[in-house]
């Protein structure tokens, strides 16, 4: 994996998205020029059986098309099944060293809360962290009280060579202050699935990254 695909690592599913076709949302940020993707097809109205694959299998499609990675939230099963870039698992999936001897030398990434899930992660080959919720965030219905950015400052510090991202509440106004701990990307669903101008938003986003870049 390469530690600038995080830079703007774009998260999805259906439940994400209200008023639009989601697979012209997704289109529209890898045109505008998001750096990754993450399908996340959760909630009670989550797509299941074959229109969760199908859905899956479309996504792929699109991100293979602009040549940008794609990672399966969770679902190892479908990751391999699909052959993906990479599965991203939270502390209540599968333990991370089980779905690291799964996918073989898939992408792995792990959401870390503590210095303890941090080196878990590490010892077992994460390729990449997630660190939140850094901020408020509505889009995640379990999530935990935002940390802000100093866990991230700590782990950035702690381990330099280890790519991070920050998720939760992120968006163009506050994500300097993300970088500026550390993160080598950050990971959004609601800055752009409810962006009324995509372009304008994932450009936004990516100024910023540039500055730190
Ligand atoms: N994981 P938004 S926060 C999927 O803290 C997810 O691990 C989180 O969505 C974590 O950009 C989160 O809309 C939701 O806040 C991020």
């Amino acid at each position: 994996m390469k530690r600038e695909d995080l830079q703007l690592y774009f998260i999805m599913g259906t439940s994400n998205v209200s008023h639009q076709n989601p697979l012209h949302v997704l289109e529209r940020a890898l045109q505008a020029g998001i750096t990754m993707f993450q399908f996340r097809e959760k909630g009670s109205h989550a797509l299941t059986g074959f229109a969760y694959e199908q859905f899956a299998r479309q996504c792929q499609k699109l991100c293979q098309q602009y040549n940008v990675p794609f990672i399966v939230n969770d679902d190892v099963e479908l990751a391999l099944r699909l052959g993906a870039d990479g599965v991203h698992i939270g502390q209540d999936d599968l333990h991370v060293s089980i779905a690291r001897k799964k996918i073989g030398n898939m992408i792995l990434g792990v959401s870390v809360h503590s210095q303890d899930e941090l080196e878990t992660a590490i010892i077992h080959q994460a390729d990449y962290v997630g660190i939140g919720p850094i901020f408020a965030t509505t889009s995640k219905r379990d999530a935990q009280s935002p940390c802000g950015t100093n866990f991230l400052q700590q782990a950035h510090n702690f381990y330099p060579e280890l790519p991070i991202v920050a998720i939760g509440g992120i968006n163009p106004t506050n994500a300097y202050a993300v970088f500026q701990a550390g993160a080598d990307g950050i990971a959004v669903i609601s800055a752009i699935c409810e962006s009324i101008d995509i372009k304008h938003t994932v450009n936004t986003l990516r100024s910023v990254t540039r500055i730190n870049g």
